[in-house]
């Protein structure tokens, strides 16, 4: 960058704040993220500055200021004064919430990452589709009955990350309530976000809300430790899913092993992180479906060719796929369950050319707001952020679109959805989000319903 002359400099502009306490007071306590989309909408320049709770916060979304950000030389992933430091209450040190400075990432990253290949998928495709038929079998029994289609899906990602990467079962099909777990953590993610849009006197204040927040953290890690002694005990070690590799690598870096703490906050930061975004995207995409019957069609038209009759997907041809993995993108683009993420200036630095921000100033990446942003079809590589940036973008990427992508080929093999009460989207904001109340009923498809493929057609592109 060159040499920047202060008359090159612009203000950030602010909406209207309230004299000693900023904009702390207008930020609704649900859905914030949503209400800070909202207000990019008066911010033609691409980003706007806000005081909240006593921090200085900058919001960017325009896909040229965006890619400055998303320079690793210049901007790295903040965890202080985020939601995330309250995360940190019980993920630790952990990937998701371990500061880049922290040895503990780096070790965990070098460790972890092979088995979050492609490669890797197919080891756990098994143990995928397994659960992926526990799901469809629930539907099958509820026939005709109103499902929650978002509690599901949670049902099945919490289950699938808890099989394939601990050998753990959870079993959530076999039970009418939510497992506790998921309770207790949408509590602990929602009270996470409270606190870091409150000056720390007012969490001090609220001594009940706090009560409840130790407990449901006490009652995430007396599950972890669970999952963790049932492994010590049954199987043994030297299994080769994640719980193994934590237990029994080496980073060949620093020649150590993961400390027992630092394992602990792992399994609770991949139950968490492996579950709460894929159940939410594949919700989205559901409910996208519905309301885009000509893509439903196409989308069935994929399934029945790939998948005839009672054909059992395998993983080469969920691999296969062009018209389900496109939907997964696009609901990712509009829908990304990860709303926003948190980078930080290593140094002073100028963005845009004139805004300028300080090191160590938070700045919030909207994902909405840039995945429709005008210039996002023609500014590609930094304009589509659904698994975040970098060295800190998502490790579960190919997990999350394998899952997603049989689970989806699966349902739509199987059944036909209805939507008899008109459902209206009412995204609930945790860390991440998801639709609230989104129930539908399902029901078997027919035979007659299925399109029908000749021989001359499956030679030819135009099937449709
Ligand atoms: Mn995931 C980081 C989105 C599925 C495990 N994930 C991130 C980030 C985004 C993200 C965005 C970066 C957050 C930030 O910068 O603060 N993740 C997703 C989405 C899906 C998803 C949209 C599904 C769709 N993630 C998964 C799955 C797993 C997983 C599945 C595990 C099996 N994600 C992680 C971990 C990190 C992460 C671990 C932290 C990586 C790191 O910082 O090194």
């Amino acid at each position: 960058m060159t040499t920047q002359s202060k008359n090159d400099l612009r203000p950030i502009r602010s909406p209207r704040g309230v004299p000693f306490l900023g904009h702390t007071p207008q930020i609704p306590s649900t859905n914030p993220v949503e209400y800070f989309g909202k207000l990019s909408k008066q911010f033609p320049e691409g980003l706007y500055g806000m005081e909240i709770a006593g921090i200085e916060q900058v919001f960017v979304w325009d896909p040229d200021l965006v890619a400055e950000v998303c320079d690793e030389t210049r901007f790295y992933k903040q965890i202080d004064k985020t939601p995330l430091a309250h995360v940190r209450d019980y993920a630790g040190a952990a990937l998701f919430t371990a500061h880049q400075h922290e040895e503990e990432w780096g070790m965990a990253h070098r460790v972890l990452l092979p088995a979050f290949s492609q490669r890797a998928m197919k080891g756990y495709y098994g143990q995928m589709l397994e659960i992926a038929q526990n799901l469809v079998g629930k539907w099958e029994r509820r026939e005709g009955q109103p499902v929650n289609i978002t509690d599901d899906y949670t049902r099945l990602t919490l289950d699938t990350i808890a099989l394939t990467g601990f050998g753990y079962r959870f079993d959530s099909f076999a039970k009418e309530d939510l497992h506790p777990f998921l309770n207790a953590l949408l509590e602990a993610l929602i009270e996470s976000l409270r606190r870091s849009q409150e000056l720390p006197m007012m969490t001090k204040m609220r001594k009940a809300d706090d009560k409840k927040y130790r407990a449901n953290i006490q009652l995430m890690r007396d599950l972890v430790e669970s999952v963790i002694k049932e492994r010590h005990e049954g199987k043994g070690t030297g299994e080769d899913d994640l719980l193994g590799l934590m237990l029994e690598a080496t980073d060949p870096e620093t020649g150590k092993g993961l400390e027992d703490d630092n394992v602990r906050d792992q399994v609770l930061t991949f139950l968490i992180a492996g579950h709460e975004t894929t159940s939410g995207l594949l919700s989205f995409a559901t409910y996208s479906l519905m309301r885009n019957p000509q893509v439903l069609a196409q989308a069935y038209a994929e399934v029945d060719r790939l998948l005839p009759g009672d054909t059992v997907p395998d993983y080469d041809t969920i691999m296969q796929m062009d018209v389900i993995p496109r939907i997964l993108e696009e609901t990712l683009r509009l829908w990304a369950p990860i709303p926003m993420i948190g980078k930080s200036p290593i140094e002073d630095t100028v963005i845009g050319g004139c805004y300028e921000l300080k090191k160590g100033a938070r700045v919030n990446l909207l994902e909405g707001p840039l995945h429709t942003h005008p210039k996002a079809w023609d500014r590609p590589p930094h304009a589509y952020k659904p698994f975040g940036n970098g060295v800190r973008a998502c490790i579960g990427r190919q997990f999350a679109l394998t899952e997603a992508r049989l689970a989806l080929a699966l349902v739509l093999q199987k059944f036909k959805f209805a939507d008899p009460n008109d459902y209206k989207m009412d995204v609930k904001e945790a860390l991440t989000r998801k639709p609230g109340g989104f129930e539908l009923k399902v029901r078997a498809r027919r035979e007659h319903e299925r399109t029908v493929f000749g021989a001359v057609d499956l030679q030819t592109d135009d099937t449709r």
